[in-house]
């Protein structure tokens, strides 16, 4: 139950410590989310760095935007046609006053300066954290540093027998200090259902036991197509590299 997943008892269990705040490229303080669903913006499309998007704020939860990108066919439509020179000059107009008619704009405030980047890698292997899902965006976990190796980090979802892990660079906007989606009401998954280890130690077990110092340990690589959780087949195989 993900309503029941306490990091204070998660680290006493794992007998493992957070990453101090310091390894990451986040604010101390959270900024505001000042967005409100229905405004418009400019985002880069995940999917295609090159390419801006009109966009639409879908929803908010904690310090994150869903965003739905409007402009993204259109765009790319228009670059098309420019490359073939057939570009009809009239549909990029049209598309942006359909769009943009009558909507909110994000004011450029909500727009906050993003924090300075640590000055080198302090991650350690080991280490706890909170990391977003690559492949669910949406869902923030709790997860392991694996292993470190100059500005990259080694990301591993707990439970997951490594079917999410990725590798990342240390400063990447994606990875949070223990007791940031608390902070900021963004929900936080409990640590998927693979390992014993979740379960309650039983009544006769000393807490203080030293007992494993991660779920897994750390390996070298991800592992080449792990085995998927049991659940209901919602996704079928999916693309080594597949981002989304
Ligand atoms: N329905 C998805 C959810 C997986 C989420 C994994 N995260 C939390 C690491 C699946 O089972 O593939």
């Amino acid at each position: 139950n993900k309503d029941s997943f306490s990091w204070e008892e998660y680290l006493k269990e794992t007998s493992a410590t957070p990453a101090p705040p310091a390894c990451f490229r986040q604010a101390r303080v959270p900024p505001s989310n000042d967005f409100k669903t229905g405004m418009k913006l400019e985002a880069r499309d995940p999917r295609n760095s090159t390419s801006v998007c009109i966009a639409t704020v879908m929803g908010l939860t904690g310090v994150r935007l869903r965003l739905r990108l409007d402009g993204q066919r259109q765009l790319q439509r228009l670059l098309e046609t420019r490359g073939r020179f057939r570009m009809n000059a009239s549909s990029w107009p049209m598309f942006l006053l359909r769009t943009l008619n009558g909507a909110e704009m994000a004011p450029a405030t909500a727009f906050k300066k993003e924090p300075p980047r640590p000055p080198q890698n302090l991650f350690r292997p080991g280490m706890k954290l909170e990391a977003v899902d690559k492949k669910n965006p949406y869902l923030i976990c709790p997860a392991t540093v694996g292993e470190v190796k100059g500005d990259e980090v080694f990301v591993m979802f707990d439970g997951w027998r490594g079917a999410f892990d990725y590798w990342c660079l240390y400063e990447s906007r994606d990875m949070f200090p223990v007791g940031w989606c608390s902070l900021t009401t963004h929900s936080l998954q409990a640590p998927g259902n693979s390992v014993s280890l979740l379960k309650p130690p039983p009544p006769s077990c000393p807490p203080c036991k030293p007992s494993r110092r991660s779920l897994q340990p750390p390996h070298r690589l991800p592992p080449p197509m792990p085995p998927l959780p049991v659940r209901k087949g919602v996704r079928g195989r999916r693309p080594k590299s597949e981002t989304l």
